[in-house]
């Protein structure tokens, strides 16, 4: 097989800014289908609004293009609707972690058996890089000319405490291991987030002088440590399985509360 069995080749190259690392992260995505060998109709990708919110426009999968901080919501309907499909939620951090940090960890807490993959470029790329959740203190952007006077969440370690049954981080730099937790998360049939650290070049780059999408790949490659090596209170993020455990999954969970009711009317 082959990823271009996944990817829509007609629509490359893709629309997003040169040193991007959206399109490393969808590319993969698409390794990681190919590999688990999964039928194109078996899939349903899901996606909000943003930069990443258009990854949708490049799969050959069945998509769902939805409401920006909704990618989530779309997916628990999917998944109950038919839970043997393997349904994928992309988005950005300002999706998933701001107008959609409820979704998250609410999803998380009842672990849908979704992946839900979030592109952490740290801004909000497609409005002008405005701060989002994931910016750092002190980080400026169009909305914190001075510097942000705000912490950042650690968004695996937000999802893990909500609940969820696999959570790994990874970076663009790392694609080998991008690609396996990717997998990974796929088959766990929980709950599974994965988060990858990536540059956004045009704005987060240029407000804060970060350099080229190259330096900003080994800026991103420096500031992570892997989980085994890292200590509590290091100034470096863990990359790695941050969290794998097994827990019932939710549509599971509630076959056993239709079955309980007595079926649905009619069955
Ligand atoms: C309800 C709603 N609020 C705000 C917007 C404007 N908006 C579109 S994309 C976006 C943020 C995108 O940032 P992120 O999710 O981090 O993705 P990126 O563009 O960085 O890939 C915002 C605020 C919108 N489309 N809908």
């Amino acid at each position: 097989m082959s990823i271009f069995n996944y990817i829509n080749e007609a629509k490359l190259p893709t629309f997003w800014c040169s040193g991007c690392g959206h399109g490393v992260i969808i590319k993969a995505l698409a390794d990681a289908f190919d590999q688990l060998e999964l039928a194109l109709n078996e899939i349903v990708v899901v996606t909000g609004i943003g930069c990443f919110g258009r990854s949708d426009d490049y799969f050959m999968t069945n998509a769902l293009h939805t409401l920006h901080g909704r990618a989530i919501a779309y997916a628990t309907g999917v998944k109950l609707a038919n839970p043997e499909l393997t349904v994928v939620a992309l988005m950005g951090d300002g999706d998933a972690a701001s107008i959609g940090g409820n979704h998250l960890i609410h999803a998380a807490r009842r672990n849908l058996g979704i992946l839900a993959l979030c592109a952490n470029n740290r801004n909000y790329g497609m409005t002008g890089g405005q701060y989002s959740p994931t910016s750092q203190f002190g980080d400026r952007s169009s909305t914190s000319r001075y510097g942000l006077p705000e912490s950042s969440f650690d968004l695996s370690a937000l999802v893990q405490a909500a609940g969820a049954s696999f959570v790994a981080r990874t970076t663009v730099f790392h694609y080998k291991n991008l690609v396996k937790y990717l997998k990974k998360g796929i088959n766990k049939g929980g709950f599974a987030f994965v988060e990858v650290m990536e540059p956004c070049p045009t704005m987060y780059g240029k407000f804060n002088q970060l350099g080229s999408a190259g330096d900003m790949v080994q800026q991103i490659r420096d500031e992570v440590v892997p989980v085994s090596r890292w200590k509590p209170g290091s100034d470096k993020s863990p990359i790695g399985i941050l969290c794998e455990r097994d827990m019932q999954e939710y549509c599971r969970a509630y076959d056993d509360v239709i079955r309980k009711a007595g079926g649905f009317d009619g069955d």
